[in-house]
């Protein structure tokens, strides 16, 4: 089909037949290449997920709208195409809601879809079904919101719901649909000549020459450069020229979590095990996707080595971000594919490797760090502690580099991200710029259906109580997950106790030898119960080898993990004190 404005539709004749709001909906979607929809059916949207399942889409039903909104959010991440949630009225749009501003925050573009009551009655306030102003609640939270109140302007609506999702900074969007459309119906040719098919919904955008010339002449005169790639960088899918750019220019890099993997964590260049050093030491950073939020301490204070002169050189699609934290001594305002393209074919051939004397100590901190990891993973205690799970973990991966690897937790978290290497680029998935729980299954069922891939999901036990039901969404779609639960007895750890010596447990305590890999079992997948990192490895290789739902129950040390992780500083009795 070749795009048509809606103006145009006043010269398309009447077909005679009628098509109704739901197949509009349908066609609009399916036109610009969207072929998942991930759900919760209920009034008024269930004859929507039965009808685009009859019209060859797959709809992917969920047990929670949260975990078909986390879903749709890393599919957005993966494809560059926006995930798309479907949600009932107010209740199951408010559950979609936390993905939804979580994908805005990540900048991953997804829309999510709600049917709503009648606006009549909602505006009156006079007590509709599911009542609520959802288009008002939607719109502090996510980057756009659109209602659409008549059939003819669906193919509008979506278009813009797309354009808006991808276009720029990537990010959520809402898109409110009143019960009452989608059984309007209108001529079926005038239908079909109202749609839009998104044309280039991201438009590239080149960065200025000078803008260009300006970073090329701060990182030509560093003296100790350092690249940090971002999870922008990972999403913007330009992997051969970030590639270009590291290993013409010699620069050591590090990458943030969700960025591993865009050169495999095994590259000679790459400093993560000498992250604090790098961070504090560099005097010019090169940020590729990446902000200089919380994550990154705000750019400033001890982990940056201040007070320096450090100077830092930004990519990025958004223009704002410059200077948000710190002062950008050269903004490169761009699509990271463009920018990175631009900085390399500025380089030229001859450009000169980053200085030896800068070189040289950064990779042989690395190297001694990675040794000293070396003899920690290499031991082998009873019960297992984290590092030796996460060294059966690292085997696994390294023997799949093409597998999905979703973490969730605390400590879980901090010590996958550290323990496990990633080899190929958007191959890991986590918890992102609001550290949020919850994401695990979801993304995990997002993982399977979009790249067709094994899925390991590495779980906090507190992190998969949040999406664990649907455990049985990965077995009704039989889908290659293999969730591992890291079962230490609680948030953090199992062994706090009631200060008042009272009956109840510490609020941080579960029940002592959950069996979580029974619920597994309950759904006709696989339950194994992994006491030594032997049987872990061989539970997660059969997992893989056999594509079946598979949960691990791996059982960990109780008293290994600490207070909130590595961010135990941000708890406001800690930050007191330091
Ligand atoms: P991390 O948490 O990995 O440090 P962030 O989420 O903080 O990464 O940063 C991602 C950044 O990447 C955002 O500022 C966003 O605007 C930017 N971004 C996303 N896609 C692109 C793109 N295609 N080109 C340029 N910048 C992008
Ligand atoms: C939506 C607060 C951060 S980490 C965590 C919680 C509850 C769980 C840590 O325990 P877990 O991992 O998963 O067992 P581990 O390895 O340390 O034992 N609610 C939301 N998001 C966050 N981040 C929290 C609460 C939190």
């Amino acid at each position: 089909m070749t795009a048509t404005s809606p103006q145009e539709n006043h010269a398309v004749a009447d077909s005679g037949a009628q098509i109704d709001g739901f197949h509009l909906v349908i066609d609009a979607l399916k036109l610009n290449g969207i072929d998942t929809i991930f759900g919760l059916p209920g009034i008024p949207i269930t004859d929507l997920t039965r009808m685009a399942q009859g019209q060859g889409m797959r709809v992917i039903s969920f047990r929670h709208e949260q975990h078909a909104g986390n879903a749709a959010a890393a599919a957005g991440f993966l494809t560059q195409k926006p995930g798309i949630c479907l949600t009932v009225s107010a209740p199951g749009f408010l559950n979609g809601l936390t993905a939804l501003a979580n994908a805005t925050t990540n900048c991953f573009p997804m829309i999510l879809i709600s049917g709503s009551s009648e606006r009549e009655i909602v505006d009156l306030q006079q007590g509709d079904y599911e009542e609520m102003d959802q288009l008002a609640i939607a719109k502090p939270l996510c980057k756009a919101a659109f209602r659409v109140l008549h059939a003819e302007d669906i193919g509008v609506g979506i278009a813009r719901a797309i354009r808006s999702a991808l276009s720029g900074r990537p990010g959520g969007v809402y898109l409110d649909l009143p019960a009452k459309l989608f059984a309007q119906t209108m001529d079926a040719a005038k239908g079909a000549a109202s749609l839009i098919k998104v044309v280039d919904p991201a438009p590239r955008q080149i960065p200025a020459a000078d803008a260009v010339a300006r970073a090329l002449d701060l990182l030509k005169g560093a003296k100790r450069p350092l690249i940090l790639l971002g999870k922008g960088a990972a999403y913007a899918q330009a992997d051969a020229d970030i590639r270009a750019l590291v290993e013409t220019s010699g620069i050591p890099y590090l990458p943030m979590s969700m960025a591993k993997g865009l050169l495999p964590d095994t590259h000679a260049q790459c400093a993560s095990a000498a992250r604090s050093y790098v961070l504090a030491e560099s005097d010019v950073v090169l940020l590729i996707g990446a902000r200089l939020n919380w994550l990154l301490s705000h750019g400033k204070g001890k982990t940056w080595g201040a007070p320096t002169g450090k100077q830092f050189i930004q990519i990025d699609i958004s223009p704002t971000e410059m200077d948000s934290n710190v002062a950008i001594a050269a903004p490169l305002v761009g699509d990271i594919g463009s920018c990175v393209a631009a900085l390399v074919a500025g380089m030229g051939s001859h450009w000169p490797k980053a200085p030896a004397d800068w070189t040289g100590p950064v990779f042989s901190k690395r190297d001694a760090n990675q040794a000293k990891m070396a003899e920690t993973l290499a031991k082998n205690p009873s019960p297992m502690n984290f590092h030796s799970a996460l060294s059966a973990v690292r085997a696994v991966v390294k023997a799949h580099p093409d597998a999905m690897l979703v973490n969730e937790g605390a400590n879980t978290l901090d010590f996958t991200r550290s323990i496990v290497d990633m080899y190929q680029p958007r191959k890991r998935l986590d918890v992102g710029t609001w550290g949020i729980m919850g994401i695990g299954m979801g993304f995990a069922v997002a993982a399977a259906v979009v790249t067709g891939k094994p899925v390991i999901a590495i779980e906090g036990d507190s992190a998969f109580g949040f999406s664990g039901m649907e455990v049985e969404t990965i077995c009704r779609y039989h889908l290659p997950i293999c969730v591992v639960v890291f079962n230490n007895n609680g948030v953090y750890r199992g062994t706090d106790v009631n200060a008042s010596g009272g009956a109840d447990v510490a609020p941080t305590v579960f029940v002592k030898g959950a069996r979580y890999d029974k619920m597994m079992e309950a759904f006709g997948g696989v339950g194994v119960q992994a006491t030594t990192p032997a049987q872990l490895q061989e539970a997660m290789e059969a997992a893989i080898a056999s594509g079946q739902p598979t949960l691990i129950n791996a059982v960990i040390d109780e008293t290994a993990g600490t207070e909130s992780g590595r961010i135990t500083m941000l708890n406001p009795q800690t930050a007191k004190k330091t």
